[in-house]
């Protein structure tokens, strides 16, 4: 984009709408408000203005294991067809480390399960769209086997093909037609229903603790949002989300609303874009999308070289989100400046700035199973 702002000095001063007061301007001063009142009044606002109303539909859930195969050292990998109303079917990739339940991750991937990991067993999708194992690098599945954890992974496309016109393709095509097209579904609210599905796929198998979500990039966002949505989801991750995930849109650094809104129109909801270029009239912005993971712990993490999310702007949202844990009973973010790059830090509330460009790594990695650890154990 020509108008990218990346110049810090160009930052307009941002004034947030604020976390802990209610739509009429009275605070939130103690749990109970924050639950019953001030939660409920956040989602719907996300839902109504970013990613789109979830329909309440439930739809008929068939599993079926495809295959299991035992592991050297005790570790099973499984790999099960998610049959949704009969009609769509989705694949999960599952590993179960030798001491089970365990406590597993969750995340979506972009170009199927077969790209996650070199294994000539993982079923790979007709018509092939990437070469196996390409994307293994952003899942040490042996490390975060041998760490005592599982690991459960399916591919977005399965729910919503990534692109433009992907909707007639979606699961999207067995729910109802929405009543207001302006606040229907996109593909992010579709992958984070998604996610939740396969969380029930994961509590029927006796096999799995609490269940941590995680995302990279357009899957951080989702990862984001369907932990907002789902409480079930025991802790998030947000790996370099950016724009409409952990970064603050008010910033305008980096990519902002109308650059998101005209590349990736399928997103969200029709009425995100009314806000392209208005950001300051939003009445929200994206350190509450954070704040509704609480009292679950969060971990965000940006990239020193991304500078297209905005790691400056994702750290502040994390930073404003925190007092929602504090009022919780919980430490939020410990730390009031953004740490030291490659330096963690977390409370209930965990940050870091990798050196390095956008993508998720083995450091990255490391540092959320040691807020596991902290946090499940
Ligand atoms: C970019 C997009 C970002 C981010 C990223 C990704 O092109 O502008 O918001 O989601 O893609 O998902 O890799």
């Amino acid at each position: 984009m020509n108008d990218t702002n990346y110049d810090e000095a160009l930052v307009p001063d941002v004034e947030l709408p604020p976390l802990l007061r209610l739509a009429d301007g009275s605070p939130v001063a103690d749990a109970d408000t924050w639950r019953e009142q001030r939660r409920p009044q956040l989602l719907a606002l996300f839902a109504q203005q970013v990613y789109g109303q979830t329909p309440v539909q439930n739809l008929p859930l068939h599993l079926e294991t495809l295959e299991e195969t035992a592991l050297p050292g005790g570790a099973l990998r499984r790999q099960l067809r998610l049959l949704i109303d009969g009609a769509h079917s989705v694949h999960l990739l599952l590993w179960i480390p030798r001491q089970r339940p365990a406590p597993l991750f969750l995340g979506l991937n972009f170009n199927g399960n077969h790209t996650t990991h070199p294994d000539p067993g993982i079923l790979a999708p007709s018509g092939d769209r990437a070469a196996r194992g390409s994307s293994a690098g952003r899942w040490p599945v042996e490390d975060i086997l041998a760490r005592g954890y599982g690991l459960a992974t399916l591919c977005c496309d399965d729910l919503y093909p990534d692109r433009v016109d992907g909707r007639a393709d979606s699961v999207q095509r067995l729910f109802e037609a929405p009543g207001d097209e302006g606040g229907a579904w996109g593909a992010v609210a579709t992958w984070a229903w998604g996610l939740s599905r396969a969380l029930d796929a994961l509590l029927q198998t006796g096999d799995c603790g609490p269940v941590a979500l995680i995302g990279h990039s357009r899957l951080g966002k989702t990862a984001l949002w369907a932990a907002a949505r789902d409480e079930r989801f025991a802790l998030v991750v947000s790996n370099n989300s950016g724009c409409a995930g952990a970064a603050l849109s008010r910033r305008r650094f980096g990519e902002t609303l109308a650059a998101i809104n005209t590349r990736f129109p399928h997103w969200f909801c029709r009425n995100f874009r009314a806000w392209n270029e208005r950001e300051d009239e939003l009445p929200l912005d994206q350190h509450m999308l954070l704040a509704l993971a609480a009292p679950r712990p969060l971990y965000v993490a940006s990239a020193s070289e991304d500078l297209w999310a905005d790691p400056r702007g994702e750290f502040l949202a994390t930073l404003a989100a925190s007092p929602v844990w504090q009022l919780l009973g919980h430490e939020g973010l410990p730390v009031r400046e953004q740490p030291a790059p490659d330096t963690a830090v977390a409370g209930r509330v965990g940050y870091h700035l990798r050196r390095g460009g956008h993508d998720i790594t083995v450091w990255d990695w490391e540092r959320y199973l040691d807020f596991a650890d902290a946090q499940l154990r």
